[in-house]
């Protein structure tokens, strides 16, 4: 089993670079702002708690996410590893997670960090803001604050990892083929 961790800002290319990589190593990808966004357009009791966070630009509780994690897991036991892309975002749902995988009697084996600048993330999302139907990317200030709970909250997570030896990080800004080349070749040299 091979599990991945793609980390970085809004913006970064996460969900990019998750499409690319699933496709190249056959991993089973959770997304927990597309499994946070498919409970909102459900209109289930979840989605409509999680919409009142994500329309200010602020973290879901960890309670929320982890437990979707926790039954994502649960539904694909043959996954021959996982990708997970937005999460973990703070160091409790780091600490979750590795309880959840050491249950599988599995663990993290890459932690792959995205680079961008900040004012680049802002272009990004505001232009992504102009088709994706996404109420959070429309709005310069909401983008802001997203970026603004990453350095608080997501960005400790990467030292969470550090001592365990197990992050890297790659230049996020360029074509998308170049950055996944960068990916790739770290992914590579881990499943080696
Ligand atoms: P997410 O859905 O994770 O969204 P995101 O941070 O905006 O990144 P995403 O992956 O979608 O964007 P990408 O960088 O690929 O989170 C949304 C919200 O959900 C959060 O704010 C939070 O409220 C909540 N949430 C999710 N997970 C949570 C958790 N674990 N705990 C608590 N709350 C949680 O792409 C951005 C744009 O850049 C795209 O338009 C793309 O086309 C473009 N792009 C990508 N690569 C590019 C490149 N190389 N050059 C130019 N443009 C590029």
């Amino acid at each position: 089993m091979f599990n991945l961790i793609l980390f970085g800002p809004p913006g970064s290319g996460k969900g990019t670079q998750s499409q690319k990589l699933i496709d190249k190593y056959g991993l089973k990808h959770l997304s927990t702002g597309d499994l946070l966004r498919s409970e909102i357009a459900n209109q289930t009791p979840l989605g409509l708690e999680a919409k009142n966070f994500m329309d200010k630009g602020q973290l879901v509780p960890d309670e929320v996410v982890i437990g979707m994690i926790s039954s994502a897991l649960d539904n694909n036991p043959d996954a021959r590893g996982f990708l997970f892309d937005g999460f973990p975002r703070t160091e409790a749902q780091a600490e979750a997670l590795d309880k959840l995988l050491k249950l599988k009697k599995t663990g993290i084996h890459l932690f792959l960090g995205l680079e961008v600048s900040e004012e680049e993330l802002v272009r990004r999302l505001l232009e992504r803001g102009k088709t994706s139907g996404r109420s959070d990317d429309r709005d310069e200030n909401v983008i802001r604050s997203r970026i603004v709970e990453y350095h608080n909250k997501t960005s400790p997570v990467a030292d969470y990892y550090a001592r365990f030896d197990k992050v890297r990080n790659v230049k996020g800004e360029g074509s998308i083929d170049e950055i996944f080349e960068a990916v790739s070749a770290e992914v590579d040299s881990k499943l080696k």
